[in-house]
């Protein structure tokens, strides 16, 4: 759920401006269906929120908003990692907002209707004037974030949404370097009050019925306090909610989880990123490998359903046996669920810097232009990752890929509980079967018989791991002639 556009949308509508939201991204719109919205509904002012990683399907949007006559404002994390980058070569932008959205963009909506304030003084926006980009000094973050309405839901496809997201915080006080948020959010950390967080999911349950939820926050566990009123809150008001959220492994604290499982929290994700502790220290994780070892154990033993881990692969200077050691170590806290990502780049981020001295993005690359990097196992159209001299693009992906299997393979071999099969379901998204790939499994599992020669499961499990890898392909090839039909 776009919950920043929500929240600018409340705010516009509580001061008596006319809005309507499209989540192009859920109702999984066409760049034609965008732009026959925006014909259907006559807007004024067309804002668009975007990501790096579609970047220039919201370009496309900027310039049908454009063509049809309307103010063109952009905002969101790429617009302001790079402001200007993106004023000199988008035309089709009128203005940018930097950072926190709802103050400026409400300034910005009242300038353009009665010239009050005036454009220039308007904090945290960027604009072209006679060509020339200027950009106006930043806007400082809210104070109190209990001074917003809460988010639009009502202009939001709300059915279309599996589960609610909600969020009670904004930012985070660490500092690691493939991050945006430190230098959107400026290590801040806001709340908003337990009562107004929770005032928001009564109200979204009484009115849309669902009773699932996302908590968004960067990291929900940060503020123990906090997240214990949270919890308190909706136990006293018996609030029978299931919830989601993120952690940070050094705030791991059996009571509170103890707490957030009788609350209604059935999921944890801890990003734990890597199982190196040079690489930890070199993204300023500032984690130990024990404290997540503690962290995790925590969370099962106060009884939380599913336990989450994120990895990443391909830091600055990693070597293939380090990725190796992030893989053993997430078989050692054996999460639930274990996410292996390539590390990707965005702007606004250290390592994105660090990227930029070292001279390791491709010749001329630029993030207004596209055709740099191309698609891959869990990479992005036009985002660099982290390649070193020892690894390239692909031998990081497929690293990413093997490790999926691998992990499946183990988990399928020892068959431990049917949380296996959640997990093989959910780590099974992405990987297609091409030839490449069947190669890549077969090696997995030749590996993993070498290592178990001894256990007599083995010639069973080839047989399952081979029966699977046939029934996807066997459903790959349908499902591509049924689209001929
Ligand atoms: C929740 C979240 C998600 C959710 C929901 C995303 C969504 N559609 O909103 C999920 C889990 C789906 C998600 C997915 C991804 N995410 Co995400 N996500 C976040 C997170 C933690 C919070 C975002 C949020 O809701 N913030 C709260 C609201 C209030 O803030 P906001 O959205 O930024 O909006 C404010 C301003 O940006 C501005 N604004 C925003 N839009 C607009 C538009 C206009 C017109 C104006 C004027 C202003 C404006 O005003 C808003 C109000 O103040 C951020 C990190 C962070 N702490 O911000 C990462 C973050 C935004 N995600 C990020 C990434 C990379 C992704 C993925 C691409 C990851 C991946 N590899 O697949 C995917 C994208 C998939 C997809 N289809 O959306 C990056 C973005 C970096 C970048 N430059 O692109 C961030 C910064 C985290 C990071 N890794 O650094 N994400
Ligand atoms: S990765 Fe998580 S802990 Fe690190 S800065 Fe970003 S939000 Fe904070």
């Amino acid at each position: 759920m776009p919950l920043g556009i929500a929240s600018i949308a409340a705010l516009l509508k509580s001061k008596g401006y006319e809005v309507n939201i499209l989540d192009a991204d859920i109702l999984n719109y066409s760049l034609n269906e965008i732009k026959d919205y925006i014909k259907i509904t006559k807007p004024d002012v067309v804002g668009v929120s975007f990501f790096t990683y579609d970047r220039f399907v919201a370009f496309k949007i900027a310039h049908f908003a454009k063509e049809y006559g309307a103010v063109v404002i952009g905002g969101g994390h790429h617009i302001s990692a790079l402001p200007n980058d993106v004023l000199l070569n988008v035309n089709d932008f009128d203005f940018v907002v930097i950072g926190e959205g709802e103050l400026s963009t409400l300034e910005l909506h009242d300038c353009l209707n009665t010239q009050k304030p005036r454009l220039n003084e308007i904090k945290g926006i960027g604009f072209r004037k006679n060509g020339v980009v200027k950009i106006n000094q930043p806007r400082e973050l809210i104070n109190d974030l209990d001074d917003l309405p809460n988010p639009a839901w009502s202009l939001l496809p709300i059915k279309s949404y599996p589960r609610y997201s909600v969020m009670g915080s904004r930012g985070c006080p660490n500092d690691c370097i493939f991050c945006g948020s430190p230098k959107f959010w400026q290590r801040r950390i806001r709340t908003i009050t337990p009562q107004k967080f929770i005032n928001s999911i009564e109200e979204l349950v009484s009115t849309y019925g669902k009773k699932y939820f996302r908590f968004m926050d960067d990291t929900f566990t940060l503020n123990k306090e906090w997240a214990r009123e949270i919890c308190e809150e909706l136990l006293d008001r018996k609030i029978d909610i299931k919830w989601e959220c993120q952690g940070r492994v050094e705030s791991a604290d059996i009571n509170l989880f103890k707490l957030m499982k009788d609350a209604g929290c059935y999921k944890i994700s801890f990003g734990i990123e890597s199982g190196s502790q040079r690489i930890l220290n070199i993204i300023k994780k500032n984690i130990t490998k024990d404290m997540a070892l503690k962290a995790i154990n925590a969370a099962r033993k106060a009884g939380i359903e599913r336990v989450g881990t994120f990895f990443m692969l391909g830091f600055p200077t990693e070597t293939y046996a380090e990725m190796e050691e992030t893989y053993d170590f997430s078989q050692i806290l054996r999460g639930d669920m274990i996410s292996f990502n390539p590390t990707s780049i965005y702007p606004g981020t250290e390592l994105y810097q660090m990227i930029v001295s070292a001279g390791v993005l491709k010749k001329d690359f630029a993030w207004h232009r596209s055709g740099f990097y191309s698609k891959g196992f869990l990479t992005h159209d036009d985002i660099p990752i982290c390649e070193t001299r020892q690894l390239n693009r692909t031998d990081i992906e497929d690293t990413a890929k093997r490790f999926y299997m691998r992990s499946f393979i183990n988990r399928l071999y020892f068959l431990r509980n049917y949380k296996n099969w959640y997990y093989f379901s959910e780590t099974q998204i992405g990987i297609g079967i091409s030839r490449k790939d069947l190669i890549l499994f077969l090696n997995e599992v030749r590996l993993f018989l070498r290592q178990h020669s001894n256990l007599v499961k083995a010639p069973l499990l080839f047989i399952i791991a081979f029966l699977i890898s046939f029934l996807k392909l066997l459903r790959r090839v349908y499902r591509k002639n049924s689209h001929h039909h």
